[in-house]
């Protein structure tokens, strides 16, 4: 049990995180119900568990009934019926407003448009290599509030939090945040770009400490009273990823060399910096096993990931590359090894991003690119003369070993979200790893 405010809540959403909503106001003696704008909505039958008779129409006249509305991070707080609400008095916050309000352990939070998921399992990871116990969740999977079950007293939560959750969290005191990186991402949720990074840059209200990426000014804070820490490629960074001397170093100390990192590309090697910087800001000692773990960590599935090398093509699963910037990375990161011999299949929902950064990468290291999807015409378009546009994912495997020789590299890095012809970006990496597989 938790002290928690008595209030007359409503629960809007019924997925991962409003059926932790559920069972955590449940366990607290808290009156609430639940709205979801899906006829069928997913956690109905779990719901019915926890109470028979939470789960009733959405009506947004009946919001006004409320004192709070704890909105899921799938649905827009500009959403008609919710802006109305809150015009109206009625509070709205998120899943990780109510988990800042009743935690009391130590908080390290991890935003960026990229790398947020490896970060927070790597920095999880450290922090047990140091002999600390490590509470892992957020938008990485395991919603924020089952977190609060632990009844250790000495633990580190390591929260990933997306922009959306940001957007419904004011009480959260991390003792260390960063924004890993910003490039465009879910414009198809935010007027504009810059709303994007203001939700973002929510992460370091109330942070005794922020991580900066050196090389890239929206992660940074315009003015701040908490201290400062930085990671990146220049000398002028606390934590330096030197791809030239191919080392990582704090200061004068270097900590590793890049070819120990399991990780593969320079854009985990940053990952790697920030969770150390996190780390450090934190109090916690990066000492010999803490450096020794962060060499063996090999990363997450479907991100760029080796499946297989067949006929002397190796193919690359990086389906959790959602945006450009995760892609325009993979791209960087392969290129020395198979400058010019990439095959890239991309398509997907762009999200209303603008694709043309990913021109460059094109242009300079890839051979071809198969595009499918609802915005892989917009990715053929990019370098027309090395892209061909086909139907499904099936179809651009078959393209692609077509185009492929001996030396070829076929990297699934879609910068597109999945939705448009998958469950997620599992399903999508999956079909791709079951195809490569039966070749
Ligand atoms: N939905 C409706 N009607 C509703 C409620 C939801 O149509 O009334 C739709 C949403 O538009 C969305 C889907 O249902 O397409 C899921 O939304 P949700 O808010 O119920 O999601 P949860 O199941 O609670 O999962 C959320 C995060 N999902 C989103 O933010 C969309 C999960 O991150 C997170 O792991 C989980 O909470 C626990 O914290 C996933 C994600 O895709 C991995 N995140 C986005 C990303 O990383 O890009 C932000
Ligand atoms: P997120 O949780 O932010 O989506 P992930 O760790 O799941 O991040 O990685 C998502 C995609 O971004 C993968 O394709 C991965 O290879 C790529 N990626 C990981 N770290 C970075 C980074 N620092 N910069 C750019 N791309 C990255």
């Amino acid at each position: 049990m938790h002290v928690i405010e008595q209030k007359n809540r409503l629960i809007l959403g019924l997925g991962q995180t409003g059926l932790s909503v559920a069972r955590y106001l449940a366990e607290n003696n808290q009156p609430f119900d639940v709205m979801d704008t899906r006829a069928e909505a997913p956690g109905a039958d779990q719901l019915a568990a926890i109470k028979s008779d939470a789960l009733i129409p959405w009506d947004g006249k009946k919001m006004l009934g409320y004192e709070q509305l704890v909105v899921s991070p799938g649905i827009a707080v500009t959403h008609p019926d919710i802006a109305e609400a809150q015009e109206y008095g009625v509070e709205i916050v998120g899943d990780i407003e109510l988990f800042a309000k009743a935690n009391r352990l130590p908080v390290i939070a991890i935003t960026g448009s990229n790398g947020k998921s490896t970060v927070t399992e790597l920095v999880g990871e450290l922090l047990k290599a140091s002999g600390l116990k490590a509470l892992v969740g957020g938008n990485i999977g395991l919603p924020a509030l089952d977190l609060l079950k632990n009844t250790c007293d000495d633990a580190v939560v390591v929260l990933e939090l997306s922009s959306f959750q940001l957007e419904t969290t004011h009480s959260l005191m991390p003792v260390a945040a960063t924004i890993l990186n910003v490039c465009e991402d879910h414009l198809d949720r935010y007027a504009d770009y810059k709303a994007y990074v203001e939700a973002k840059q929510r992460i370091f209200e109330n942070a005794e400490s922020i991580i900066e990426n050196t090389e890239d000014e929206l992660t940074q804070p315009e003015s701040t009273k908490a201290k400062r820490l930085s990671f990146g490629f220049t000398e002028a960074s606390d934590w330096q990823v030197d791809v030239n001397s191919g080392e990582l170093r704090r200061g004068q100390r270097v900590v590793l060399k890049l070819q120990e990192l399991t990780l593969q590309g320079a854009h985990n090697a940053l990952n790697v910096a920030a969770a150390f910087a996190l780390l450090e800001a934190a109090g916690v000692v990066i000492d010999d096993a803490v450096v020794a773990c962060a060499k063996e960590y090999s990363g997450m599935p479907h991100r760029s990931q080796l499946v297989a090398v067949k006929n002397g093509v190796t193919f690359i699963n990086d389906s959790k590359a959602t945006n450009v910037g995760a892609t325009v990375a993979a791209i960087n990161s392969f290129a020395p090894q198979f400058d010019q011999r990439i095959i890239l299949i991309a398509g997907g929902d762009a999200k209303g991003a603008d694709l043309s950064s990913l021109e460059e990468s094109i242009r300079s290291h890839v051979k071809k690119v198969v595009c499918f999807g609802k915005d892989g015409a917009d990715i053929a378009k990019l370098d027309s003369t090395k892209s061909v546009l086909v139907a499904n994912l099936n179809e651009a495997i078959e393209q692609a070993v077509a185009f492929s020789e001996s030396g070829d590299c076929v990297l699934l890095s879609p910068a597109c979200a999945s939705w448009d012809m998958f469950k997620n970006y599992i399903e999508r990496g999956e079909q791709f790893e079951k195809q490569v597989g039966a070749l």
